[in-house]
């Protein structure tokens, strides 16, 4: 495919790389790379029946791959979904993995088993790009941010990285490769609190005046670049990121990756900060989406997936390179900014038509889009699977496409999959585990859904969204009745002890 440097902003050695690269032979091991969306919804895709907005090219890559349509994160936000994800294990098996802070200590431990570390043990290269979001260093608040910042993704198994180190809307609102903070002058040192504000610095609490983003709900502590953010942060002028070109720039540091280990297996962990709060879309997409800020961040989003596309076409190695894209957890409308993104989405259902959103246990908080794309070792482009899969099975599969031996005790919860992710069969997971934002849990299997009782508040306090919570156990037929309206549990109690007993077993 002939690609234009002007087109796609990939930088010049990736267009050298795709003059000559073509010629080697395909590796064993495919090459695999995970789009991690921030907060898509199941409907923000024109591929899953979305109308008011285009994303052609996430459509090029559902065409050329399968949708998996009954794909579920772990949890219904980033850090524990992110968790389950990459080491296997359900996050609330452990304590702390709620969404973290940007001075967390690092939640995967250096001695724990990641996926990382399973596809170096075959011989991969591997990267994570862009969004983190699961603590750094060895303790809370203590990072070097100045000099290296250590535990860092180098001692859980990640060759390359270059990461935010929580959210867009957390400080420190930085770059980090490698374990440094890139573009740090020395002379203007970084310094990060989540308990109290630095003395002199203007917070957005008390200057207002000075944004350029006004929240709506927290985000009301340090001012980085016009914008209110959640945590403390002084210093590092230098190295602070240009929210408008965090689409761009860490898709250039992800297509570099590609270009860099496009000759052997490798593995690239690309998290978009997309379409996560603060929505800041490049210029060339603002207003493009007449949906405010978010449908414009999903237009981003879009293209930049299209960028990495591109780079994987031209270099050559599409037919065995896996290209899996779903989201962290479900979506949410106004996430704590006047992003004109309630106003503006006139017909557009986040959700489709699934129940409450992020945060929740109900479907929407993390069944997510899933596609994945391998021309040389699936069934069927183009079609649609409903099997039903958990991002926790990833590393199982993975594991098995990659030729690795999983040490036991590893990624206990994952579990191999790989005939459902080729598209080979439609039998899926035998159940399995959600989270929502108070660790109440649910599990589905075939049709049915168990939620847990709990005593946790039924909204979220700041979205007012649904959270599931329910001191009633709940039981839904997610076949006759996706939207969760009618609770079976006092009708069928044969079911609803059938999967109790299932989900506490579960947790042993
Ligand atoms: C919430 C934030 C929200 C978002 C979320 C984490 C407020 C009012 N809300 O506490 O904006 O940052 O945390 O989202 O501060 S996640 O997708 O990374 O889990
Ligand atoms: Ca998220």
């Amino acid at each position: 495919m002939k690609i234009s440097l002007k087109t796609t902003g990939i930088p010049a050695i990736a267009m050298f790389a795709s003059c000559t690269g073509t010629s080697e032979k395909q590796p064993e091991q495919p090459n695999i790379i995970i789009i991690m969306a921030d907060d898509l919804g199941y409907g923000d895709l024109s591929w899953l029946g979305a109308t008011t907005i285009e994303t052609p090219n996430v459509n090029r890559l559902a065409d050329e791959g399968v949708r998996f349509v009954n794909c579920y994160s772990t949890s219904a936000t980033s850090t524990p979904s992110r968790y389950g994800m990459l080491t296997g294990m359900y996050p609330w098996r452990k304590e702390g993995t709620g969404i973290a802070a940007g001075d967390a200590p690092m939640l995967i431990l250096p001695e724990q088993y990641t996926m990382a570390d399973m596809f170096k043990s075959a011989g991969y290269s591997t990267g994570a790009v862009g969004k983190w979001h699961l603590g750094l260093g060895g303790e809370r608040g203590k990072q070097d941010w100045n000099g290296l910042v250590t535990p860092n993704l180098t001692d859980i198994g990640f060759d390359y990285s270059y990461i935010m180190a929580a959210t867009g809307d957390r400080v420190p609102c930085v770059y980090i490769e490698n374990g440094k903070v890139v573009n740090l002058d020395p002379n203007d040192p970084i310094e990060v609190s989540y308990t109290a504000p630095f003395k002199g610095e203007p917070t957005a609490l008390n200057h207002p005046e000075l944004l350029t983003l006004h929240p709506s709900q927290g985000h009301d502590q340090s001012i980085i670049r016009g914008i209110p953010r959640i945590g403390y942060m002084k210093g590092g002028k230098s190295a602070l990121w240009k929210d408008e070109e965090i689409a761009d720039n860490i898709t250039r540091k992800a297509s570099e990756f590609i270009v860099r280990h496009h000759n052997q297996p490798f593995f690239l962990y690309f998290g978009t900060h997309d379409i996560h709060v603060p929505r800041v879309p490049h210029p060339r997409f603002k207003g493009l989406s007449g949906m405010g800020d978010r449908g414009d961040a999903i237009l981003s989003f879009d293209y930049c997936v299209g960028r990495i596309l591109d780079i994987v076409d031209s270099l050559g190695i599409a037919d065995n390179t896996i290209i899996l894209l779903t989201s962290d957890n479900g979506p949410v409308v106004d996430d704590g900014y006047h992003d004109k993104a309630k106003e503006l989405l006139g017909n557009h259902k986040p959700a489709a038509d699934l129940r409450a959103g992020k945060y929740s246990i109900f479907e929407a908080g993390t069944k997510v889009p899933c596609i994945i794309r391998w021309p040389q070792g699936m069934n069927k482009p183009g079609s649609i699977n409903p099997g039903l899969m958990s991002q926790i099975d990833f590393f199982a599969s993975f594991a098995s496409f990659a030729n690795a031996a999983i040490p036991e005790n590893a990624a206990p919860d994952s579990r191999k999959l790989d005939k459902l992710m080729k598209n080979k069969t439609k039998k899926g997971a035998p159940f399995i585990i959600q989270q929502n934002l108070n660790s109440t849990l649910s599990i589905v299997k075939d049709e049915w859904k168990y939620i847990e009782p709990s005593q946790a508040e039924p909204i979220e306090f700041w979205t007012k969204t649904e959270l599931g919570n329910n001191p009633n156990p709940q039981l839904y037929n997610l076949s006759k009745d996706p939207g969760e309206i009618n609770n079976l549990s006092a009708i069928q109690p044969e079911k609803r002890t059938e999967l109790k007993e299932l989900l506490e077993k579960a947790k042993k």
